[in-house]
């Protein structure tokens, strides 16, 4: 049972920039790479404690990352909501990671400065309520990015009309990585989607081949997070 830790009290939504996280994944001239801040998790347990979020995520920005996903989730990802306004001042659009399941995590992601949040397709067996919180990120100006795993996913993310879809490689049984998951799923890509793939890419190679079968952005963390500078496994 996830437990809602943001859920105690009441927030006031934050009022400060929201600068468009889908726009800055297909913007003419742009990297494409997201790149994560995960302190840990569950396949790797600890990746890197000592850097600060602000640190990394400024070398993220000098290397040209085109937005920030930033890991939230205390338990397994050792993350925090707090990260998220640390980080903010770069003015890079930043996608909450976590396993949100309830209105009360998007009401408190409002209260932070993301553009954007994670919406697990796996975390819904019921599919009204993964619709009515995509709904709710929607009215009140998140960017939802709807993550998938399969084919069956994937209908339902497109049952509910989701624009940006993230398909994770990651098989959530054995935590292994496959990236022919993104090459694919990506056949599905319909006009008017924008595709991210996650997980398990570690090379310019890698990216490359993703990009041509045509995935918009990748997500990076752990292939990043491994450097004591995070900033320095990007190159421009
Ligand atoms: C990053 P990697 O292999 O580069 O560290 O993967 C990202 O895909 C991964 O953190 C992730 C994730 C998630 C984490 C994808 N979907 C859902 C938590 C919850």
């Amino acid at each position: 049972l996830i437990r809602l830790r943001d859920a105690g009290h009441r927030h006031l939504p934050f009022d400060g920039p929201r600068p468009k996280f889908g726009a800055a994944l297909t913007r003419p001239g742009t990297s494409g790479i997201i790149a994560e801040y995960k302190r840990a998790s569950p396949s790797r347990g600890d990746i890197n404690l000592s850097v600060p979020p602000l640190q990394a995520c400024r070398g993220y920005a000098e290397a040209g990352a085109c937005a920030l996903s930033i890991l939230t989730e205390s338990t397994y990802f050792k993350g925090s909501l707090g990260f998220l306004s640390e980080v903010a001042p770069l003015g890079l659009p930043l996608l909450r990671k976590d396993f949100i399941i309830h209105p009360l995590q998007v009401e408190a992601t409002m209260a932070t400065p993301a553009s954007a949040i994670l919406l697990i397709v796996r975390m819904f067996d019921d599919l009204d309520e993964l619709a009515q919180l995509h709904a709710l990120c929607l009215t009140n100006g998140l960017e939802p990015v709807v993550e998938v795993f399969d084919e069956r996913d994937l209908d339902r993310a497109k049952e509910i009309g989701s624009t940006i879809i993230q398909v994770n490689n990651r098989d959530l049984d054995t935590l292994t990585t496959d990236l022919g998951r993104c090459l694919d799923m990506v056949r599905r890509k319909e006009d008017g989607e924008i595709w991210i793939g996650a997980s398990g890419i570690s090379t310019p190679e890698q990216v490359s081949t993703l990009k041509a079968a045509g995935l918009d952005a990748l997500l990076i963390g752990t292939a990043l997070m491994q450097y004591e500078n995070p900033g320095q496994g990007l190159v421009r």
